[in-house]
């Protein structure tokens, strides 16, 4: 089982990710890793933050010349914001006196929870009326550690063909809207990767810069919707024996997880009710020399988007992902102040119009972590060799 943990705060001195359960000898570049973490830090949109930040990892353990050893790996990313926050957030440091918190009457701006934040379920969750508490380890910067981890997850799924693409559909209302061709996965990812909103269609990609300068202007935030599109893996991960067991469950969770994530579907979605069955389902064809990850059954169409009773079917995972406009707004909403109870407008604070870009590479990601677990669920082993060899047996054994 692969599974993982991270720690830390956004402002705080670092964030950690611990991952375990990777196979030992698993070859691990940390250029990979970083590459990853840049792309999640890139898109029109951003604040000032990732001006400050430039995301790295520093593996501190399970790792030696370059392989995994089988023990939980531990990777950490500073946070070169800490520089200007270590006052406000050293976890030894007594509170000033004068901190004003938790006086009657006093209204600090961390007081002031925004809707749509965790900053109101998190403060009565945790009782805390210094709402700072709660943004901290609530903040979207935890995908940095995520990122990382998975670049682990990505290397593992990538050495056995596994390739990834992600590229945004829609932001607010400007959306792709000619039909696009997922067959060229490597036009895909060329033409999002070259696209600051990471958009494969030029006119859209206007469309939606515009319309993130406009809400900017307003100091308004934007969601979206991306797609993921997962090509390579072997009919047969997942199950359907239990219900945590099914691979589409899996994803939708791991992806739900994901800060400001409020919709996931798979394959056609929720286009799939206003057809009938016949107009739906992907028909079977057999050709003894389709790819051996797919054991020589194939479908010419993917509505099912890879996933069929909860399992692989060799066919390109697709999911489309809708990320929420990001609640930190600076003109903001109407709010009630947490420790006086009277109506305020909620805080506001330095942050980004529109992280739909960045969302699409975390989305990539959080799926590598949950692919990679499904895929050492089926093959896996302690070591990397052993997990190639059970892998190689299933793909050559007739079906
Ligand atoms: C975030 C607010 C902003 C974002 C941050 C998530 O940070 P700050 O308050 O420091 O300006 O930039 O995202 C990241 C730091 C990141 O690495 O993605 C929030 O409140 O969730």
């Amino acid at each position: 089982m692969l599974r993982y943990l991270t720690a830390g705060e956004s402002h705080g001195p670092q964030l950690t990710a611990v991952v375990d359960g990777l196979p030992a000898g698993l070859p691990v570049d940390l250029d990979k890793i970083n590459h990853q973490l840049s792309r999640r830090q890139k898109g029109y949109g951003r604040g000032s933050r990732m001006d400050i930040e430039k995301d790295k990892v520093q593996v501190v353990s399970g790792v030696r010349f370059g392989r995994t050893m089988g023990g939980p790996v531990t990777l950490v990313i500073l946070n070169l914001d800490w520089q200007n926050w270590q006052e406000t957030m050293n976890p030894l440091q007594p509170a000033p006196e004068d901190a004003g918190l938790l006086q009657e009457g006093s209204a600090p701006e961390t007081t002031r929870p925004r809707p749509g934040h965790a900053d109101l379920t998190g403060g009565i969750k945790w009782n805390h009326y210094d709402l700072r508490n709660v943004i901290e380890r609530a903040s979207a910067r935890e995908t940095a550690a995520r990122v990382a981890a998975a670049g682990l997850a990505r290397q593992l799924l990538e050495y056995f063909n596994v390739r990834f693409a992600s590229h945004v559909v829609r932001i607010g209302q400007a959306a792709l809207s000619a039909e696009y061709d997922l067959a060229n996965l490597e036009r895909i990812v060329e033409l999002s990767e070259a696209s600051k909103v990471r958009c494969i269609d030029r006119v859209a990609e206007q469309a939606m810069i515009a319309e993130i300068r406009e809400a900017e202007k307003d100091g308004d935030s934007l969601g979206g919707i991306v797609e993921l599109i997962v090509r390579g893996l072997p009919v047969g991960l997942g199950g359907f024996s239990q219900w945590d067991q099914r691979l589409d469950g899996r994803l939708a969770a791991g992806l739900m997880s994901i800060h400001s994530v409020k919709g996931v579907e798979i394959g056609l979605g929720f286009e799939a009710v206003k057809r009938r069955g016949s107009q739906v389902h992907d028909q079977i064809f057999c050709d003894p020399d389709a790819c051996p990850t797919k054991k020589g059954f194939y479908r010419r169409t993917n509505n099912a988007g890879g996933l069929e009773g909860g399992i692989t079917n060799g066919e390109d995972i697709i999911v489309r992902i809708a990320g929420k406009p990001l609640a930190t707004l600076n003109q903001p909403l109407g709010s009630v102040d947490v420790r006086t109870r009277k109506a305020v407008k909620a805080m506001s604070e330095r942050t980004d119009t529109c992280i739909v870009p960045s969302l699409a590479v975390i989305c990539e990601a959080v799926a590598a972590l949950i692919l990679a677990d499904a895929f050492l669920d089926k093959f896996g082993s302690d070591n990397l060799a052993e997990t190639e060899r059970n892998y190689r047996t299933f793909l050559a054994t007739p079906y």
